[in-house]
């Protein structure tokens, strides 16, 4: 830091400059965010004091965040879930499993996860003191349920389902998964971080939330295709009582327990969420993600074309496509100012298309992926 500071404008221009080196969205099909909502960001600024570490202060702020969970809850299919927002589908997972843990104590506790997993989970277990054990999937890509039960032993806690993998946008069987943990008596969490806004305004019924018997928690992310402002993630819970394993008291706070991993933690975003899930409504989310899919099709067709399949028949948002050394071909579009990232197992080139994929820039794009691949 410097000894005498200097004017605001100053600062302004320092700032914008630095940020010129940021990716614009519209060059990005490698992000599950999105650039937020204009009444998102305004909602966002309104709030950018709030403090709901000390909810105290803030009832208003708390009323808003019961609203969004209210809201999630009565989309997800458990009008009366428990839950809070967290910076992250990462601190949601974290919060999940840190309930199944204490609520069902064992000295060397494991859980069954698919291989699919987000890495946040490796986080979690790292930090929780559990042991993963990691599911094998079928030939689509989704959990094989067959594989998950073999898994199963005297330490197990929990299992976990994702709703829109990260990699192939895949969503596992939930509903064979909770028949599993029902007969086992075992936590079901889902990770739909990303899926959660996005499979209940898809054409085709899916069973993925609560509203299959057995799910006991669900991670679903605002910030990614809810088109809120980071950080905006929910953690949602069918009991109270999951909620109560996270309780920690706060002797000196007005507020005699939180149930967050944060303590200091901001409204601003919850606002955020507050304010384009009132807006948008349901039929907004479909809009969006029927244009989303849209486009996934436009590139399926565009991909056949050229002679090239996806890894996957696309179920959201997200295309992984077969083509010869993809990190090459991700490279050679790096060159030409595209954002694109390519898949680990099987290798593939994989497009995440997020509300800000327009169709010119879609063309555009397609344009010069032909290039690269030499296809006329
Ligand atoms: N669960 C799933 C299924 C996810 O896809 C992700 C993140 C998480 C949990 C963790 O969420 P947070 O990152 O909010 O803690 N998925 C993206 C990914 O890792 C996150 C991301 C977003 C990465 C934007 C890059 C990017 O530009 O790919």
């Amino acid at each position: 830091m410097d000894e005498t500071g200097v004017a605001e404008g100053k600062v302004l221009d320092l700032l914008g400059r630095i940020k010129e080196k940021d990716v614009p969205f519209e060059r990005v099909f490698s992000s599950m965010c999105t650039m937020p909502h204009p009444l998102a960001i305004q909602a966002h600024m309104e709030f950018i004091e709030t403090n709901l570490g000390d909810p105290t202060l803030f009832p208003g702020t708390e009323e808003i965040e019961e609203s969004v969970i209210a809201m999630l809850g009565s989309l997800l299919h458990a009008p009366n879930a428990h839950g809070y927002i967290t910076t992250g589908g990462t601190g949601s997972n974290i919060q999940a499993l840190r309930a199944a843990r204490n609520l069902n104590r064992k000295e060397h506790p494991n859980i069954i996860i698919p291989e699919s997993a987000h890495f946040s989970f490796d986080k979690a277990a790292d930090i929780l003191g559990i042991t993963l054990k990691k599911a094998q999937l079928d030939e689509n890509l989704k959990v094989d349920p067959a594989s998950v039960e073999m898994l199963i032993d005297e330490n197990t806690i929990a299992l976990v389902g994702i709703a829109g993998t990260t990699e192939f946008g895949q969503i596992d069987p939930i509903d064979e998964l909770a028949r599993i943990a029902l007969s086992h008596g075992l936590f079901l969490h889902v990770d739909a971080a990303f899926g959660g806004l996005v499979i209940p305004f898809l054409d085709e019924e899916y069973p993925f939330d609560f509203k299959v018997k057995g799910v006991s928690s669900l991670t679903v992310d605002p910030h990614k295709m809810g088109a809120s402002t980071i950080p905006s993630s929910a953690l949602l819970f069918r009991d109270k009582a999951c909620l109560g394993a996270l309780a920690v008291s706060t002797p000196y706070l007005a507020s005699r327990v939180q149930h967050t991993l944060a303590g200091t933690r901001t409204g601003a975003s919850i606002a955020a969420t507050y304010a384009v899930f009132k807006h948008l409504g349901r039929s907004g989310y479909k809009h969006i993600v029927a244009r989303c899919m849209k486009s996934v099709s436009m590139i399926e067709k565009e991909a056949a074309d050229m002679g090239i399949r996806p890894v996957i028949q696309p179920v959201t948002n997200v295309i992984a496509l077969q083509v010869n050394s993809p990190d090459e071909v991700a490279s050679k579009l790096r060159e030409r100012n595209w954002y694109v990232s390519t898949t680990v197992s099987p290798k593939s080139l994989r497009l995440v298309i997020m509300p800000h994929t327009t169709e010119e820039i879609l063309n555009m794009f397609l344009t010069d992926l032909r290039e690269i691949l030499g296809v006329r």
